[in-house]
Order: C-alpha cells, then sequence, then structure tokens
C-alpha cells in the first residue's frame, strides 16, 4: 500500500460540512452521523466516474473523516480495503484483492440474476472473503449501493449474507410539494403544509438556503426517492411564472438535487398559453397553444437538460383545463406530452376531477364516481408519456376509503398511485399517525378480487410500463422537516414503499427506528426501539378509532380540516356526506338503490360491496346507510361500535403518552420535547372528537352506551 499517495487522495476527496448559514441547524433525520459509524470505520475504495460517484465519495469521506476509515478514489496503486463500491463498467484497478473481489461480485450476480444487467438504478451487494463489494452499473446505482450498506449497518460486513441484487419496482418515486412561491391568502406558503414554511420558497422569491435543499435531496435519495415537484398543483400567477421567467429559480433547484439523482418537475396551469404567452385561447386542439407549449418547453430543456416534466390540475377545484373549450382530458394532457416527448419528459395529469359545487339536497352525484366516471372512458386514448395521477382513494386521503376503483379500469393507460404523506385529514403532524399500515392494505389490495394483481402491480406496470408511485410531501422548513418529529416516519417509508411496493411496512418502521435513533448511541436501545415501535405501529388505526367511524369519512372542521366537524361538510357544496338522521348513517352507494359507486369495480368487489351483510365493516359506512342497531361481523351494532372505538381510542392515545414518557433522557431532548408537547395536542384533540362525536351519536339515535360511560 502506499500510505503517502493515498494519504494525498484522501485529502482530496474529504470535503467539508456544508457551509454554516444563519439558520439553525436541522434534525439528522435518518441520517445520522451515527448511522455512518460502521462504514465511516472502514476502508472503502470507491471506483468509477461521475457526478453520483462524486456523492458517493463525498459521503464515504464524511464518514470515514469522522470515524476513522480511509477511502480511496480509484487508485493507482495497491491497498487494503474492505468495502468496494464499484461501477462494472470502470476499468480494471492494479490491485488484485479488489479485482478478486468485483470478479466475486460478477459471479454473484450471474448466480442470482439471471445474467441480467442491474439498470440506472440497481445494485448487487456481496460478499467476497473479507471485503464486502457494491457493484453497479451506472452511478445512481451506487448511491442507492451506498445508502443501503448504511441502512444495513453491521449486518453489511457479515461474512455470512448471502448477495443480494436490488433493483427499484418503480422507475418514478415521486415528491409533489404544494408549495407556493407567494403566501396565499388563505393557505400560506405551503398548502396543507404542517412543517413550517417552504424549503424552497419564501414571500414570493427562492428560499436561498441551497444547502438545506441538498440535505433534503440527500435524505430522499437515502429513502429512495427520484423525483420531486416543488410547487404547488394549485398554480397562481406568481408560480406560472416559473415555467418561463423565473425558470431560472428552478434551475437553480435542478442544479442542488441532481448528484442526488433527483429529477425537478413543475407544476404548470393549463392556462399558461393565455397568462404567460398572451395567447387568446389555451384550447389544446389550437395550432397556436401546441406551438406554444412546444417552444416553451423546448427552452425548459434548454435550461434543465433533464427536466422530469409537467404535473397537472385540471378542470378541479378551480383550476383551468380543457373542459373550457369542449375537450376532454386527454386532449389536455396530449398537448403537453407532445410537447415534452423528444426531450424525454412525461406529464403527470391528476385525475382528481370533480364538481365541487354540488347541492347537497341533490342524491343522485356522488363525488366518489367522478374520477372513474371521468376518465374511464378515455382509457387507450393518452399519449405514451402521460401518466394520470389518481389519488389512492375515491374521495379525497381520507383516514380510510376503499381504494379508486379507477386503478382497476384504465388497462391501456399508465396509472400513477397517489398517496398523501402530509396529513391533512390523519392529524396534520399534530397527531402520531403512522401511515405505513395504511398504504401497504392500499398497494396489496387486490381489485380483481383474491388472487389476482395487486394495486402494487398497477403502479409498477408490465416492463415498467406502470406509472409509479407519488405522494404529497410532508416537509417544510421546521427544524424537524416534518414538524412531529415522529411523521418523519412517513416520509421515510413512501420512499421506501416506491422503491418497492411489495416491502413490509413494520419492517420499513423499524429500519426508519434504528436509522434515525441509532442503537450505539442510546442507553437503552431495546426500550428505545420497542417504545418507538409500539407507539408508532398501530397509531394509524387509533387515529381511526377516534375520529370517523367506519369509512364515512369528512367530519373534519371545514376549511383547516383539523379536528371534529361532524356536520362541517354536511350542508355544503363540496360533496362530502354522512347523511346521519335519528334512524341511522351512512352514504347507501349501491347499485341496487344507492348511487352505484359500488358497481365501479370488477366484480368481484362491486358484489361484496353491494350488500350490507358481505361489506366490511370498516367501509360499511362508505357503501352503506345502514340503522343504527346493524349488527357489524364483529359483532357488535353500529351505534355501539362507534362509543366503544371512540372511547378506545383516547386511551390508547393516553398510552401513547406514557411510553414517549419512558423516554425522557434517553433520547435527545429537542426531540423529546417536541414530540412531548404534541402529545398533549394529540390527547386534548382524541377527547374533543371522542366527545364531539359520541355526544352527536347518542342525540341523533337516542341509544345509550350500554357501558354506560359518560357521553354529554
Ligand atoms: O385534499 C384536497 C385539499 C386541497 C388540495 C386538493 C388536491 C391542492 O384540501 O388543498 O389542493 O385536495 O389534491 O388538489
Amino acid at each position: 500500500m502506499n500510505a503517502e499517495g493515498s494519504a494525498d487522495l484522501e485529502q482530496l476527496v474529504f470535503t467539508e460540512e456544508p457551509e454554516g448559514t444563519d439558520e439553525p441547524r436541522v434534525h439528522a433525520a435518518w441520517l445520522p452521523p451515527e448511522a455512518f459509524r460502521a462504514l465511516g470505520a472502514r476502508r472503502v475504495l470507491v471506483h468509477g466516474q461521475g457526478m453520483l460517484v462524486d456523492t458517493v465519495l463525498d459521503e464515504v469521506s464524511r464518514a470515514c473523516a469522522r470515524y476513522g476509515g480511509r477511502v480511496w478514489h480509484s487508485p493507482s496503486w495497491d491497498v487494503d480495503v474492505d468495502v468496494v463500491l464499484a461501477l462494472r463498467g470502470a476499468g480494471e484497478l492494479p490491485n488484485p484483492a479488489v479485482e478478486a473481489a468485483r470478479a466475486a461480485g460478477e459471479a454473484a450476480l450471474v448466480e442470482i440474476g439471471d445474467g441480467e444487467t442491474l439498470g440506472d438504478e440497481g445494485f448487487l451487494l456481496a460478499r467476497a472473503g473479507e471485503v464486502t463489494v457494491v457493484l453497479a452499473d451506472a452511478p445512481a446505482g451506487l448511491l442507492y449501493g451506498l445508502f443501503h450498506v448504511v441502512r444495513l449497518c453491521a449486518a453489511a460486513y457479515d461474512p455470512a449474507r448471502p448477495p443480494e441484487r436490488h433493483r427499484p419496482a418503480l422507475r418514478r418515486r415521486m415528491l409533489n410539494h404544494w408549495d407556493n412561491v407567494a403566501v396565499h391568502p388563505v393557505m400560506g406558503q405551503v398548502e396543507r403544509g404542517y412543517a413550517g414554511g417552504s424549503i424552497f420558497w419564501r414571500d414570493g422569491r427562492p428560499r436561498g438556503d441551497l444547502a438545506r435543499i441538498r440535505e433534503y435531496g440527500r435524505l430522499l435519495a437515502a429513502s429512495g426517492v427520484n423525483a420531486i415537484s416543488v410547487n404547488n398543483v394549485n398554480v397562481g400567477r406568481t408560480e406560472a411564472l416559473l415555467l418561463t421567467d423565473r425558470l431560472g429559480d428552478i434551475a437553480e433547484i435542478a442544479d442542488v438535487l441532481r448528484p442526488y439523482g433527483i429529477r425537478v418537475h413543475l407544476s404548470v396551469t393549463f392556462a399558461a398559453p393565455v397568462v404567460l404567452g398572451g395567447l387568446s385561447t389555451a384550447d389544446p386542439m389550437d395550432e397556436a397553444v401546441r406551438a406554444w407549449w412546444a417552444a416553451t418547453t423546448r427552452n425548459v430543456y434548454e435550461r434543465i437538460p433533464d427536466f422530469g416534466g409537467y404535473v397537472v390540475k385540471a378542470d378541479s377545484e378551480g383550476q383551468p383545463g380543457p373542459f373550457t373549450y369542449g375537450r376532454d382530458h386527454a386532449d389536455g394532457a396530449n398537448v403537453l406530452a407532445e410537447a415534452l416527448a423528444p426531450h424525454g419528459g412525461v406529464v403527470h395529469w391528476r385525475a382528481f376531477v370533480y364538481n365541487h359545487h354540488q347541492d347537497w339536497r341533490d342524491r343522485s352525484t356522488d363525488r366518489a364516481r367522478a374520477a372513474y366516471d371521468h376518465f374511464t372512458p378515455l382509457d387507450g386514448r393518452f399519449r405514451a408519456n402521460v401518466v394520470v395521477q389518481v389519488k389512492f382513494g375515491p374521495v379525497d386521503f381520507q383516514t380510510r376509503e376503499p381504494v379508486s376503483p379507477v386503478l382497476a379500469a384504465m388497462p391501456a393507460t399508465r396509472l400513477a398511485v397517489e398517496l398523501q404523506v402530509t396529513q391533512e385529514y390523519t392529524g396534520q403532524q399534530r397527531h402520531v399517525c403512522h401511515l405505513g399500515p395504511w398504504w401497504g392494505e392500499v398497494l396489496r389490495f387486490e381489485p380483481w378480487g383474491p388472487g389476482g394483481r395487486t394495486i402494487a402491480d398497477v403502479a409498477t406496470g408490465v416492463a415498467e410500463s406502470g406509472g409509479g408511485l407519488v405522494a404529497v410531501a410532508n416537509t417544510g422548513d421546521d427544524l424537524f422537516w416534518t414538524g412531529h418529529p415522529l411523521a418523519q416516519a412517513n416520509l421515510y417509508t413512501f420512499g421506501r414503499l416506491a422503491w418497492d411496493p411489495r416491502l413490509d411496512p413494520t419492517a420499513i418502521l423499524d429500519e426508519w427506528i434504528s436509522l434515525t435513533f441509532p442503537p450505539s448511541a442510546t442507553a437503552d436501545p431495546e426500550l428505545v426501539g420497542r417504545t418507538l415501535h409500539e407507539i408508532l405501529d398501530d397509531s394509524w388505526r387509533t387515529y381511526e378509532r377516534y375520529t370517523a367511524p367506519l369509512g364515512v369519512g369528512f367530519m373534519v372542521h371545514p376549511g383547516d380540516h383539523y379536528g371534529p366537524g361532524i356536520d362541517g361538510y354536511e350542508y355544503t357544496r363540496w360533496g362530502t356526506y354522512h347523511f346521519a338522521d335519528r334512524d341511522g348513517v351512512g352514504v347507501d352507494r349501491s347499485r341496487a338503490s344507492g348511487t352505484g359507486f359500488a358497481a365501479q369495480y370488477p366484480p368481484y368487489w362491486a358484489q361484496v360491496y353491494e350488500s350490507p351483510e358481505s361489506c366490511p365493516d370498516e367501509l360499511l359506512l362508505f357503501f352503506h346507510h345502514v340503522p343504527y342497531e346493524h349488527v357489524l361481523h364483529s359483532g357488535s351494532t353500529v351505534i355501539q361500535h362507534i362509543y366503544d372505538t371512540h372511547f378506545t381510542g383516547v386511551e390508547e392515545v393516553a398510552v401513547m403518552r406514557r411510553r414517549w414518557q419512558t423516554l425522557n433522557g434517553m433520547i435527545d431532548p429537542a426531540v423529546y420535547e417536541r414530540v412531548a408537547e404534541r402529545l398533549d395536542e394529540q390527547v386534548r384533540s382524541a377527547t374533543e372528537w371522542r366527545d364531539q362525536v359520541n355526544a352527536y351519536f347518542f342525540r341523533k339515535s337516542g341509544v345509550p352506551d350500554e357501558r354506560g360511560r359518560t357521553i354529554y
């Protein structure tokens, strides 16, 4: 080994910590320095060239500087190593041990991978004698391989570890930020944002904290996310300009995120040809409109060669769209797709289209039906680079709703499943509500019936033809990124599920816990790990218990959507009702006597949902209006179920708080305090939910709680 030479090189590849800014240091989330200890204490060789290889080198160098390891970049002399991270195409090194490790990796790949390549983002991890080797075909694969090694911690160096090949199941793993550039008078800087301001924008301008954006990119890459849109789908005047005059602001963000393999997308307004181009129409069939989109898009790519594409909310909640010109959504999406196609970009066209000016007296209109009614007739008409982005449920990110039937009804269209990491309806990052188990249920759902393809399969598609997974981000300029420190788990879980929607959300939760609260940095790792797991794992079901019952949804306070508002939307234009009266509650969506929504499913589920007898309890009130005395499969009546779950839910939150208190003094005091404070609020809010929901149904039904508990 050439000690002197390597010392020089180490110097060369060490980078400084990001320059200090005036902002307070932010929480390290799932990449605390401690998570890099096992790697940073070793001798690591990185081999290959490229921007993302430099990122790998930078990560490894920082870890080694901290924990006493060493790092070499494609050295031209022999060195002893513990870890090799190499591009397969990078030339031979004058190092027999390293070459032997690479050869062992290649042999393992042939054995487990049928000789397949690793692709743009995949990697192989294998043990070769004393060496852990990561091979990738492309720099992004090496970066994901590095983060995998970090996640595995000591297990990455287990001599008995069999080789593993990893490739993302989904090509696009995307976060949508609903961040406004200019502060919106009602929605603020971030629409439905519960983590402070935006990390991208402040008061009409770019925020300018590029170090923070870089740090964000790093966290996202370590979870698996590779695409991000940086402005709200509700596009205001200022935001519209990002496509043209203010493109430089987007290019700057793209430059910062590129080294982490993240492509930037932009939400655009369908009216852009009018509001930006000065044309008299945005009609997608108009030649001048098509030419405008083509020229504007060409310009975007000149500035940002790896630009991802557009995200569009059209003809929805007041946003402009093709309906104005008597055109449909395929016409609308295709004109943008045509402009993006020569550059390899995609349009994410949202299916969240419904009438938000409904008359509550009109029982024939059903918001749940809307996306299916608008979009399924268009199946097969979208260009190949259109992804129709479908909210996971037919209504709106509720705590419980059935899976959207649109996802089973457009076989000739690329479909993306849209989740909401920001907790608009699930406690707004004031409540602990770990959404992994909920998303897991959605992704495992088999819309064609037991044994058939799943929603994960739809998002994946055949030969990568699926549209992927998208989620509305929950991050902001908050010290902990997500307001509630434990809400970081939702973001992490989303990224991991987007990498592989078949992963077990419980295992992902434990992965997040041990990265974020590294056992080696905790006095009682067993207690900390177990307690966090107990608090988070079932917290979505707890939240469900003390809020709207049995899938009926939308009993939230109007406008801000926080806290109970049982009749808050009952007589409004938004199409979200529960129809409670003195005899019963729920929405009849059967084919026989209701809105017919149940019939939008393939036969198996259409039949299951059609009757209250076969409908699963948790969705009963979504599909049926039933008497309070209706007996559930659980054996309880609907009214007693409401009382019981609401009392239980609050008790469970009290237990959560007690469990958290056992961690006092064991973990970072800032995290402890922030969570403790939010748990107090959760107990208060859950109690309010319980009492209002119970009082409401007691007063409507007149049926007392059979256990005689206090109902007001
Ligand atoms: O859930 C609703 C929100 C709106 C949001 C809309 C959407 C961006 O209340 O704030 O608007 O969904 O998904 O477009």
